[in-house]
């Protein structure tokens, strides 16, 4: 039941100055952050994270949007993490993300709006959708060594 997800401050995130305010989310929530660093992705790299949207029309878009600042990535490890990691985000489109959300209290454009300006579809940060894929995105940004186990306070009273 201890699970690991990926979360990403997108470039909007980390330019509006909401890395702190995020971060506090996750561990407001008792997750344990378990690795974090801040990279300013290439295009091949951003090809790979995105693998699974590669024939989708705003394809282009979200990798030019990915690449356009740094990001700051981290891993996150709790009790069913990868789900309570996504209700803490909120829906993928701002739009219909619920207000106490990262995306819903930060954002509030929709897909159909990104899609009609080509803009790549700015919501603040990336969320892994399952296990398999939070498996495999751990693996492709962190190495072994840059991902740590350590106990944190709250094993005490929230796991
Ligand atoms: P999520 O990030 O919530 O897992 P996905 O995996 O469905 O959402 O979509 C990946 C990313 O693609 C989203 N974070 C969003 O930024 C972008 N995206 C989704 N739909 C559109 C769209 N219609 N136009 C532009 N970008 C989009």
């Amino acid at each position: 039941m201890i699970e690991k997800s990926l979360v990403i401050v997108k470039p909007d995130g980390v330019e509006r100055g909401l890395i702190g305010e995020i971060l506090k989310r996750f561990e407001n929530a008792g997750l344990k952050i378990i690795g974090m660093k801040m990279v300013w992705i290439d295009r091949k790299f951003a090809e790979k994270h995105y693998k699974a949207h590669k024939t989708k029309p705003f394809f282009k878009e979200l990798v030019e949007f990915i690449t356009e600042g740094p990001v700051v990535a981290f891993a996150v490890e709790g009790v069913h993490a990868v789900d309570n990691v996504r209700r803490l985000v909120g829906d993928t489109s701002p739009h219909e993300a619920a207000p106490g959300t990262i995306r819903g209290d930060f954002a509030h454009i929709s897909m159909a709006y990104a899609s009609k300006k080509k803009s790549g579809g700015k919501n603040v940060i990336h969320a892994s959708g399952n296990k398999k894929e939070a498996d495999a995105e751990i693996k492709l940004w962190f190495n072994k060594d840059e991902l740590h186990s350590y106990t944190t306070v709250h094993e005490k009273h929230v796991f």
